[in-house]
């Protein structure tokens, strides 16, 4: 396998300007017939012509009708002299869709035939320029079997149809938009569709489909709205209307990322279309809103605005991420609201990206060099790319950033452009901005990989009453990246008296307060500010709502923490207060080896946060979570999951039992009246009853006590909604209670016929908290289940990606077994789908930060996979990198 480095990039030789491809469709045997239009760069020195393919069986190839002699080199089809500066390329090849186990190009899916070409899958469909950089304009014939494939669909407008001999038919697509192969998609199956005509703010209307197969359209009406939601939303907040007479949206069951953005047929995993409130959880709804968002949203950044090279994924990932977490935010409405959103983004940025950042695949969110470009779809190029435009977004504030944007898409509309194209639009928007004085250094949090550590101090000076905080950060070596330069980060503050009062905030300098939140500049290695006007000792409330992606030392104390958790008007600190004091907690019974003893002031502050009159229930289901095992295991070295597990369990079954009171008010007080509605009022509350039944299900768990297992049982049997009945499963299986046995059997009959809730039952016992090894020894059972297949994606994830990557005291155990289990898989999985089980093989990233025995034993399992001789060049790079 080769390494591609983005300085060696160029441009390419040859544009093809129009595509016209023909499909007889079959699963067994796909005729593919491609004649395109291609000219010759002239501004490059005449070259080959090289064209993309792989696994492709080739029956001819003509220029300009004539055949024409060809070679292959490097898996490249060359043809040394095209006849002319322009001309046209025949090219008839023939495909396997039902071989293709790897879910790239055209495969089978149930009894359909359906695409995904990011990033590199148009290759394996017809030899081709696959580059994103090469934008066609496709006319696309499909003909197929009309009883098998009934539904016939590609990109842009259906512009013929008809009956053909031997019950067939056929349709015509035209997609007017030139676009890169990435975004090209075909299918072909028995499917129906919810429709909507929609009006936009120009007056003209359009077709919106939602395609699911029978019986399955009584869940597609989230989806749908969801779409007219984001439509509604885009124009609005950026001006940017719905380009498409026909917007499609179809659902597969087989498939390897969430959903993918083709022009104007939108290919989705069945997970983030269907639901019905009696088999999808409030998340799955808050899962489908988002991500139907997010491929919606990609029509603008990703489609009319491409990108010219794969290393500039986060231009059109970040940026839509960003886009999709401001809409969720709209959407869920009130402050406190908006709040819970943000926690939940920065957690999972946190126990994600973090990681990803400390370990062997840390990359900057413009990455220089790849061996397969699959591996790159990351945390890192999604959501730290998303934090770097929200720091821009942070910077130039919100009109600021719509004007950025509008002047982006006048310069570049129909264009494959770079990170450096996008930020150079939003700093000259926005000229006196601090992002357009300092954007050498805000640009290199696009360059620069790692996770900054932004080190905080203040000083209060009693006589001159002034308060100096010193910031100052670093930003640790990865893996071919050291001596890193300062990056712009802007910290968002406030400052509270001792008693909990913001104060107003000036600097020294100023003729007056300016509020009592600001955002401070830090563009060197070390700056002090000095706020005048302080006549007593305060407390910094520092990074307000995740203003930066960085680790903050700030010094402060269990004392300083019960202040902010009190008091801090930023409920991203309010929460984040509560998760250091655990945190402090956790990390203390580690070093000293003993069982966590919980203090009263901490077993008081949760007990008032729950308590508090008018505090929005969500957030205190996340206040009153505890830090996951993933997000501490990144606060130490040399990790003992086991004792980690442990001692975090024990802090569980405490505040189970010294807040059962209260959490059996909780429950009482949270149970939602009415129709259920998938909205963040109703599932806040939800959340809260949840969590208060699984603690005090915990609790009886611990004294015998009947009663709470018996709610949880009947709430389990006569839940009108997924969320409790899950939420009532989860608490008994959670405490390991006798009653999940019958309860896990009755749930599987009643679901056994619907995939993505039987995805949940594997699921919730893979993630189960580790009890003597029983939870390792079920995921083990379960993989010989009759419903489990590594060829289904998301049956795979429910059950081995759950245990490798969620449940760190299943997996890492003593005696390796769970090691010993990722190497057999990794391995199996790799044959059949390399873009699965190179993600799969990332859940040993952190292994160098594991103590012994399990870092020798999980370093001796990656050497095993390393061993194999036919490894995927996806896994391959994996591997490499992590024994690096
Ligand atoms: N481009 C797709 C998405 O992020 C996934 N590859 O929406
Ligand atoms: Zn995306």
């Amino acid at each position: 396998t080769t390494l591609v480095r983005r300085e060696d990039y160029l441009a390419p030789a040859y544009w093809i300007r129009t595509a016209d491809l023909t499909f007889d469709l079959d699963a067994t045997k796909t005729i593919v017939s491609s004649k395109l239009a291609i000219e010759r760069n002239s501004a490059l020195p005449v070259q080959p012509l090289r064209l993309h393919g792989e696994d492709l069986n080739l029956l001819r190839v003509l220029v300009d009708g004539q055949s024409v002699s060809f070679r292959h080199e490097d898996g490249l089809l060359v043809i040394d002299a095209p006849a002319a500066d322009a001309f046209t390329l025949e090219i008839r090849n023939t495909i396997s869709p039902e071989k293709n186990t790897q879910l790239s190009g055209l495969y089978a899916s149930g009894s359909g035939l359906f695409t995904q070409c990011e990033a590199e899958g148009f290759r394996r469909i017809t030899y081709f320029l696959d580059r994103p950089d090469v934008m066609a304009v496709y006319t696309v014939t499909l003909r197929g079997d009309a009883k098998k494939y009934p539904v016939l669909l590609s990109n842009g407008n259906l512009v013929e149809q008809g009956t053909l001999d031997g019950g067939k038919h056929f349709a015509k697509w035209h997609d007017p938009f030139p676009k890169p192969s990435y975004l090209f998609a075909v299918v072909a199956a028995d499917l129906v569709a919810r429709e909507q005509w929609v009006r936009t703010r120009s007056g003209k209307e359009h077709l919106l489909q939602v395609y699911v197969t029978r019986g399955e359209l009584d869940k597609t009406e989230h989806a749908m709205n969801s779409l007219i939601a984001s439509i509604v939303w885009d124009e609005a907040r950026f001006k940017l209307p719905l380009d498409l007479e026909r917007f499609m949206i179809v659902a597969v069951p087989d498939f390897n990322m969430g959903a993918m953005e083709n022009k104007g047929l939108n290919l989705f995993n069945t997970k983030y279309v269907l639901a019905s409130p009696a088999t999808a959880t409030d998340v799955d709804f808050d899962g489908i809103e988002s991500v139907v968002a997010h491929e919606y949203f990609h029509n603008w950044t990703g489609n009319r605005v491409t990108c010219r090279d794969w290393f500039q994924l986060s231009l059109k990932e970040g940026l839509t991420v960003f886009r999709d977490q401001e809409f969720s935010m709209d959407m869920a409405g009130s402050p406190s609201a908006r709040a819970v959103c943000r926690i939940g983004d920065v957690r999972a940025l946190r126990e994600r990206q973090f990681p990803e950042d400390a370990g062997p695949m840390a990359h900057p969110v413009r990455p220089d060099a790849y061996q397969a470009i699959d591996n790159f779809y990351t945390a890192t190029v999604y959501e730290k790319g998303a934090e770097v435009v929200r720091m821009m977004n942070t910077l130039v504030g919100r009109e600021g950033f719509a004007a950025g944007m509008a002047l982006y898409f006048e310069r570049h509309d129909g264009q494959a452009v770079t990170c450096d194209d996008f930020a150079q639009a939003m700093a000259d928007a926005n000229p006196a901005s601090a992002l357009a004085q300092h954007l050498g250094s805000f640009k290199r949090w696009y360059a620069q990989a790692g996770t900054p550590r932004l080190n905080a101090r203040g000083n209060w000076n009693a006589e001159a009453a002034t308060y100096t905080l010193t910031l100052s950060q670093q930003l640790p070596d990865t893996p071919g990246q050291s001596g890193k330069q300062p990056q712009l980060v802007p910290v968002a503050l406030g400052l509270l008296s001792r008693e909990g009062q913001a104060l107003p905030l000036q600097l020294q300098g100023e003729d007056a307060p300016q509020g009592t939140e600001r955002v401070l500049v830090l563009t060197e290695a070390e700056q002090s500010f000095t706020f005048i006007g302080i006549g007593a000792e305060v407390v910094p409330s520092l990074l307000r709502n995740f203003s930066a992606p960085v680790v903050l030392d700030d010094g402060l104390t269990d004392a300083d923490l019960l202040v902010l958790l009190a008091h801090d008007s930023d409920a991203f600190n309010r929460w984040e207060a509560g998760q250091r004091l655990a945190l402090n907690r956790i990390k203390a019974a580690l070093g000293h080896g003993e069982a966590v003893q919980l203090d009263a002031p901490f077993v008081e502050a949760m007990r008032s946060l729950l308590r508090e009159p008018g505090l929005d229930p969500a957030f205190k289901d996340l206040a009153l979570t505890l830090p996951s095992e993933i997000y501490v295991a990144e606060q130490i070295s040399d990790v003992d999951p086991q004792r980690l597990h442990t001692v975090r369990e024990a802090m569980l079954d405490q505040l189970a039992t010294a807040l059962q009171a209260d959490w059996a008010w909780a429950w009482d007080e949270h149970q939602v009246q009415g129709g259920y509605r998938p909205d963040a009022e109703q599932s806040g509350r939800r959340a809260l009853a949840n969590k208060a039944l699984a603690m005090l299900v915990r609790a009886a768990a611990l004294s015998g006590e009947p009663v709470w297992p018996g709610k949880a049982y009947q709430r389990f049997k006569d839940a009108t909604n997924m969320t409790d009945r899950l939420g009532a499963l989860e608490a008994l299986v959670g405490a390991h209670h006798e009653l999940a046995q019958p309860a896990l059997e009755r749930f599987y009959a009643l679901f056994r016929h619907e995939p993505l809730v039987l995805d949940k039952w594997f699921m919730l016992q893979a993630r189960a908290p580790e009890k003597n090894g029983q939870v390792f020894a079920q995921v083990k059972a379960l993989l010989k289940h009759p419903d489990f297949t590594l060829g289904n994606p998301n049956r795979a994830r429910a059950l081995l990606f759950v245990l490798a990557a969620s449940n760190p005291a299943a997996f890492h155990r003593t005696d390796a077994a769970g090691y010993v289990l990722w190497a057999d898989k990794v391995i199996e999985m790799d044959a059949i789908n390399p873009q699965l089980a190179s993600r799969f093989a990332r859940s040993l990233d952190r292994w160098r930060n594991l103590a012994e025995p399990y870092r020798s034993a999980a370093r001796e399992a990656i050497a095993r996979v390393a061993a194999k001789a036919e490894l995927s060049s996806d896994t391959r790079e994996i591997i490499e990198r992590a024994l690096q």
